[in-house]
Order: C-alpha cells, then sequence, then structure tokens
C-alpha cells in the first residue's frame, strides 16, 4: 500500500544565530517520519524567496510564528492523507497551494522545511537514505568540502569586506582526509592568529576575525596554516573565495574589496585578476554585485578557463536565472541553497540546469544554520563537486561534515 500523509507539524526553534525558525515534523501512514530545520541567510540576495516572519512582538519581530501556524493549519490540511510516494509531486503541490512568484503566503522558511521534512519521511518509507531517495542518475562522487576559514563582511565585525576565505582541498581523495585536512588547518591557522597578536574568536560560520587590513595578509596566514599543517599548497589544497560583493558595492557603483579602497567595475575586474595570479585561489564566488552583469561578464570571460566562478546572490538557486547566465556567459558554476527557492525540487531542478549549462555546482549552508545536515545528503544525491558548510568547528558546520563521513561509509556499504 502506497503511503500517505498522515502529519505535518511545526514548532518555531532558535537557529545558531539566537533568531527564530521553523522546524517541521512530518509522519506517513506507514509511520515513517521526517524531521527538518529551515536555515538563514544574512548576505542575501534581492531576488531570493522571502522568509515569513511576523514582523511585530517578541524577538525583535523575528518570530516565525505564523509560519508555524501556517503549517500546522493550512499545510497540514491541505496535505492529510495524500499519496506521499513521490516528494517531487509533493513540493509541485506546495508550490501551488502558496500561490505566489516570491513565497509570500507559506513563507520560503516554512516551505523548504516541510519539503525537507517529507523527503526525509519518504526516504525513511523505502528503508533508504536520502542520499539515495535524491539520487539523479549521476555517478556519486562525494563532493569536496570548503572550509570557509576566515569570516569577514556581514558575518563577523572586522572590517574585512571580503565575506569568506575557503580552504578547497581538492587533491586528496576521500572525505575523511579531506575532513582531517580541513580541521588540522584550521587548527594550525589558530596558532597563527594567536601569533599574530589577533583574537582566535569566530565569525557566523566559525571561521577566525581577521583584523588587519589587507587581503593578501589575511591569504598568507591561510597558506602558512596550510604549510604548517602538512599539505602541498595547490596541490593538495588551494583557496577559495566568496567576496559576497553587494556587500561592498558603493552607491556611486564602485567597489571596496578593501578599507580605503575604490575600484570601478574594469579595475575589481584587473584586481581580481591579480590576485588569483598571484596566490593560489581556485574559487571565486560572488566577485560583482548581483545587477554588475557587465563586470561578472568581463570576469568570466577573463578567468573562466581558470578557475571556477560561483554565482550566489545572482543566481539565487534559480532555474530561470542559471539558464539566461549560461546564454549570457556569466560565471560557470551556481550555489545551491534549498532555501533561496523553497523547495528541493525546484533545487534539483536548479541543478539540472547548471548541468546542462555545463556549469558545476556548490551546495551551500546559510550563515544561520540549525543541525540539520539535509544539505550533505542533498549534495551527493545530485552529485555535486561540491559542499560549503562553514568552518570545521562549530556543531551545526561539523554536522553536515560529519554525515559526509558517515554517507561515505554508507556508500562502501552499498
Ligand atoms: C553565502 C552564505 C553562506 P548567507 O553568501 O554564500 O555562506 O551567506 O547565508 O549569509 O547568505
Ligand atoms: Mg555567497
Amino acid at each position: 500500500m502506497k503511503p500517505t500523509i498522515a502529519l505535518i507539524d511545526a514548532l518555531q526553534i532558535l537557529d545558531s544565530r539566537g533568531s527564530p525558525t521553523i522546524r517541521v515534523f512530518t509522519q506517513l501512514s506507514d509511520g515513517s517520519a521526517g524531521i527538518a530545520s529551515a536555515p538563514s541567510g544574512k548576505s542575501t540576495g534581492k531576488a531570493e524567496k522571502l522568509e515569513l516572519r511576523d514582523r511585530g512582538g517578541a524577538f525583535s519581530g523575528r518570530g516565525v510564528l505564523n509560519a508555524v501556524e501556517n503549517v500546522r493549519g493550512l499545510v497540514g490540511r491541505y496535505f492529510y492523507g495524500r499519496d506521499a510516494s513521490d516528494p517531487a509531486e509533493i513540493d509541485r503541490a506546495l508550490v501551488e497551494l502558496d500561490g505566489t512568484a516570491d513565497r509570500s503566503n507559506l513563507g520560503a522558511n516554512a516551505m523548504v522545511a516541510v519539503s525537507m521534512a517529507i523527503w526525509r519521511a519518504v526516504a525513511q518509507s523505502r528503508s533508504q537514505p536520502l542520499w539515495k531517495t535524491i539520487a539523479q542518475d549521476w555517478d556519486h562522487n562525494l563532493p569536496v568540502p570548503l572550509f570557509n576559514v576566515v569570516n569577514g563582511g556581514a558575518h563577523a565585525s572586522n572590517g574585512l569586506p571580503l565575506q569568506e576565505f575557503m580552504l578547497v582541498p581538492h587533491g586528496l581523495p576521500t572525505t575523511s582526509e579531506r575532513i582531517r585536512c580541513g580541521a588540522e588547518v584550521y587548527a594550525q591557522l589558530r596558532s597563527g592568529f594567536a601569533e599574530a597578536g589577533m583574537s582566535t574568536g569566530v565569525g557566523d560560520e566559525g571561521g577566525f576575525i581577521f583584523t588587519g587590513r589587507r587581503v593578501a595578509d589575511a591569504i598568507e596566514l591561510i597558506i602558512r596554516a596550510i604549510e604548517r599543517g602538512g599539505y602541498d599548497v595547490g596541490g593538495e589544497v588551494s583557496l577559495a573565495i566568496d567576496a559576497a560583493a553587494n556587500g561592498f558595492r558603493n552607491d556611486d557603483g564602485t567597489y571596496s574589496p578593501e578599507r580605503g579602497m575604490k575600484l570601478t567595475s574594469e579595475e575589481l575586474c584587473e584586481w581580481w585578476c591579480a590576485l588569483v595570479d598571484s596566490a593560489p585561489v581556485v574559487m571565486l564566488e560572488d566577485p560583482f554585485h548581483e545587477d554588475d552583469a557587465r563586470g561578472w561578464g568581463m570576469l568570466t570571460r577573463r578567468l573562466q578557463s581558470h578557475i571556477t566562478l560561483v554565482g550566489d546572490d545572482i543566481f539565487v538557486t534559480d532555474q530561470a536565472r542559471i539558464h539566461r547566465a549560461v546564454l549570457d556567459g556569466i560565471a560557470n558554476a551556481a550555489l545551491l541553497k534549498p532555501n533561496q527557492i523553497g523547495t528541493v525540487s525546484e533545487t534539483i531542478d536548479a541543478w539540472a540546469e547548471a548541468r546542462r549549462g555545463g556549469y558545476k555546482t556548490v551546495v551551500s549552508h546559510r550563515s544561520g544554520e540549525t543541525a540539520d545536515t539535509f544539505i550533505s545528503d542533498l549534495a551527493v544525491g545530485i552529485g555535486s563537486e561540491y559542499l560549503k558548510s562553514g568552518a570545521p568547528a562549530r556543531s551545526e558546520r561539523v554536522e553536515k561534515y560529519n554525515r559526509l563521513l558517515e554517507i561515505e561509509r554508507e556508500m562502501v556499504a552499498r
């Protein structure tokens, strides 16, 4: 007998920043269950689907009790007794029920938690690991983790405009070795920060807070930590930067990637090319503002055959936007964040569009997270090249990497 939906319930909980978010509980008629929690971003793209927040009252208006009530009432009633054998079908019905382009009716935060919880319950009903339920017709290489070890931009209060400096352990063959490398280099970096007289306090994603001024100095500290960890810089471990350039574009259209700097789009393009020439940077995310298609196009032409150029705020996990970018020659990889678009199925659609265009993908956490590890199974299921989940520290970040370790073992057992 096909399982049907027996229960959809929700609760307001806290995320890693102490901000309210929504957790959803589902149960199917065969007793299978799924629980999932929505993450929340801080440096968001303009076209991201809407997070429903209460606006008034507790938590300075950031409560999600309205979203919780929608799930417990409207969504629960709508889906009660429905066939749950195909989670993609349920995602489609969820989008239909919301009925808005920006998901302002139910809220993308509520929708993504419902969607992920249903996918989990279906996986349990099929007695499969989640990644297998998601699995596309694809060779399942485990994604390379991107460890964010230095935080700036909207995620730290240090005046370093670039948001994330990540380790890319691309030259190590297994997940266990990549994760060990991340943790060892992170420990070396902590010592490096202490020796340089900087605090070893961390930002929202667990990376250290660089208080120097120059990007080159931050990179130098990271390179030294890689070497001191006994790894080959460039051969085993390279660097990725999420500039999150929306955060340092000035009103007059110029950019300030370092304090005191003021660059036109052309100059910023040159600045990026010089940086990539002088440092082992193999990936740049959001190097230009989401509206600066000209800047994006310039840099893509210059660097697309050398490094991975990832669109986050400019694509917002939207299939149509990725399609346009492929036609326009913008970037060569797409970041995928399920809560930017609202459902797991739409995230898979965005992945498929990227894949058709020859773009790589990076499945990503948000700066506000919970212990939910859905994105690890998602990254494996779709065969994404990378998984970005912050530092190899703090439970809400490492749980995603720990889940990859479990999957690595499940794949051997398969
Ligand atoms: C990003 C993300 C995650 P936020 O810009 O890629 O690192 O940050 O969740 O704040 O949008
Ligand atoms: Mg980003």
